[in-house]
């Protein structure tokens, strides 16, 4: 089962921690509505639901076997922080998410500016168990929390001139260094994808991770997470979605379109320039462990293939 839905989602662990603590209370209340209490009124925001005592989630029913967390949050992707996978998780904490709000434009019936709050009063939260795979040819298993993707942009009825989705990162050059410096990509940071692909049940927008909200160098408050396709597509700190006519440039394709393709789904047989993508490290693995083959589509090619049915990807990588 890839997808556990709202009532099958294990509650979660309480930790104690001081930043976002109004939002994580929400997502805590929305996580742990499921662990008996009654659901409806639940997220009015003061917590109607007794945190304290629930039982800790389990992950068992889960197709693979997470990651273990502290290996998630501390060996990142951040750009607009630094290039070094380690230092991301101190320098992001200066990052601020609240307030966030998402701005939904373009090709759309109901344009408009939304409080996330609001975005996850409507939404179903869910707990999803994705790999990951990075272009760079390591990969994990991580339980995200979110929504549909589909879901939040039905709500906005794309018209039939929308083909495609564009996603803008935040731009908050106070807190991030290679934003201030103008350094290494174009910022603010930008993805997007096909409107079949955006509107494709696998496709989530997550907003937290392990039970938990979102680490901020793991792209609190809200992220892409598109398990078919490389890690860098899965754009952190969101704070617009439009949708398009025609397919916007996008920061790693525009850096260097012959490496990072638009699509970039994860592909064995089309390898990097510079390495092979045939197998993956997965992260926790030891010295000793062989490395994973990697799959098409990441192992979703049941759900996704058909989206490139009469496509040739070894050109459109
Ligand atoms: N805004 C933003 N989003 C981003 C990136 C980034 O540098 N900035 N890096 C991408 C890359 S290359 C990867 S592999 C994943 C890493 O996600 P993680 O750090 O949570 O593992 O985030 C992606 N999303
Ligand atoms: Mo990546």
């Amino acid at each position: 089962m890839i997808i556990k839905t709202q009532k099958e989602i294990p509650s979660s662990e309480i930790t104690d921690s001081a930043v976002f603590k109004e939002r994580r209370n929400l997502i805590k209340t929305m996580l742990t509505a499921v662990a008996g209490a009654s659901v409806s009124g639940a997220w009015a925001g003061e917590n109607k639901i007794d945190l304290a005592n629930l039982t800790k989630g389990d992950f068992s029913t889960a197709v693979f076997t997470p990651t273990p967390v502290e290996l998630v949050k501390n060996y990142t992707n951040y750009y607009e922080f630094t290039l070094n996978k380690e230092d991301s998780t101190k320098l992001a904490q200066k990052f601020v998410v609240d307030p966030w709000s998402l701005e939904i434009g373009g090709e759309v019936e109901n344009a408009g500016t939304y409080h996330l709050e609001d975005i996850l009063h409507q939404q179903t939260l869910e707990e999803r168990v994705y790999r990951f795979r990075c272009v760079e040819a390591w990969s994990m298993v991580v339980p995200w929390v979110g929504f549909s993707l589909g879901n939040l942009l039905k709500l906005a009825k794309p018209l039939s001139t929308a083909k495609f989705v564009k996603f803008t990162a935040m731009y908050q050059p106070e807190t991030m260094p290679n934003q201030r410096n103008h350094a290494m990509l174009d910022w603010p940071y930008v993805e997007a994808l096909r409107i079949d692909e955006a509107m494709h049940p696998l496709t989530m927008l997550a907003i937290g991770m392990y039970g938990d909200v979102l680490p901020k160098q793991n792209g609190a408050p809200l992220r892409l997470v598109v398990p078919w396709k490389y890690g860098f597509k899965c754009i952190k700190a969101v704070v617009k979605i439009e949708l398009l006519e025609n397919a916007p440039l996008t920061t790693w394709n525009k850096f260097a379109p012959a490496e990072y393709g638009f699509y970039a789904n994860v592909n064995p047989t089309v390898p990097h320039p510079r390495w092979s993508q045939n197998s993956e490290r997965e992260l926790g693995s030891g010295f000793f462990t062989s490395r994973r083959q990697t799959e098409l589509f990441n192992g979703y090619a049941e759900q996704v293939a058909s989206l490139y049915h009469d496509m040739d990807l070894r050109y459109f990588f």
